[in-house]
């Protein structure tokens, strides 16, 4: 199998849940230090993959104003990310497509590098990445071929995301040592936390990155 490169990769972002522990505000609109948390999340991942595409089901128009596609889910209602997944692929163009949550603000660099090494060298169909002593299985990297395969387990009612990647070839991606890179902020609690911790690192004499 071909090894993927950054620009025939089409970055996911998953914003299509309820964020209910968010009180039902759209998680990716939510500020965080300056900025929502999609832009956070598309900073990172835009240098990382040829295109975006955000995978939304309220507030088209908001997440519009980032320029790039918005797509809703096609299966269900909130019928959980694996919808999401199926939806960012439909609108891809690219052979491969990173997935992301819209709630993880510290995605790493290297994100698409370690997935696309890991996928090349299991010789695997997808990749998951490993980070804080588990599984992280919305940071995925997805060839558009298994769409129809998607399509067709969503459509027999398939929610579970491990019951969809079991069954396929997985490789993981090693990121045990950049667990902090997996930081989920589900609550308004989470918000304020990584706010307060990313103020300081912006504070004059502030703790070096590594710290965080
Ligand atoms: N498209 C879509 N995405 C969803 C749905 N439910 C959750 N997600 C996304 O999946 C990701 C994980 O959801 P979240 O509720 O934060 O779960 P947790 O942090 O893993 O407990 C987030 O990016 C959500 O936006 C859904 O019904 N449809
Ligand atoms: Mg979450």
């Amino acid at each position: 199998m071909t090894q993927p490169q950054l620009h025939s990769v089409t970055g996911i972002i998953l914003a299509g849940g309820r964020a209910t522990r968010m009180g039902g505000t759209d998680k990716g609109l939510v500020e965080l230090a300056g900025q929502s948390m999609v832009d956070h999340v598309a900073q990172r991942l835009a240098p990382q993959t040829g295109a975006l595409v955000i995978n939304a089901n309220r507030n088209r128009v908001a997440y519009e104003q980032r320029g790039w596609p918005v797509v809703p889910d096609a299966f269900g209602e909130f019928a959980g990310p694996l919808a999401g997944m199926a939806a960012g692929l439909t609108a891809s163009t690219t052979a491969w497509a990173v997935t992301v949550p819209c709630d993880s603000p510290l995605v790493p660099p290297d994100l698409v590098a370690r997935l696309s090494s890991a996928v090349h060298a299991d010789n695997a169909d997808l990749a998951v990445a490993w980070g804080a002593g588990r599984m992280q299985p919305v940071f995925a990297l997805l060839p558009r071929r298994l769409l129809p395969d998607l399509e067709a387990f969503l459509r027999d009612g398939g929610r579970k995301i491990d019951q969809w990647y079991a069954r396929h070839r997985v490789a993981q991606a090693d990121f045990e040592d950049c667990a902090e890179a997996f930081l989920n902020v589900n609550t308004p609690e989470d918000r304020d936390a990584l706010e307060a911790r990313l103020t300081r690192l912006e504070a004059p004499g502030a703790a070096q990155p590594g710290e965080l």
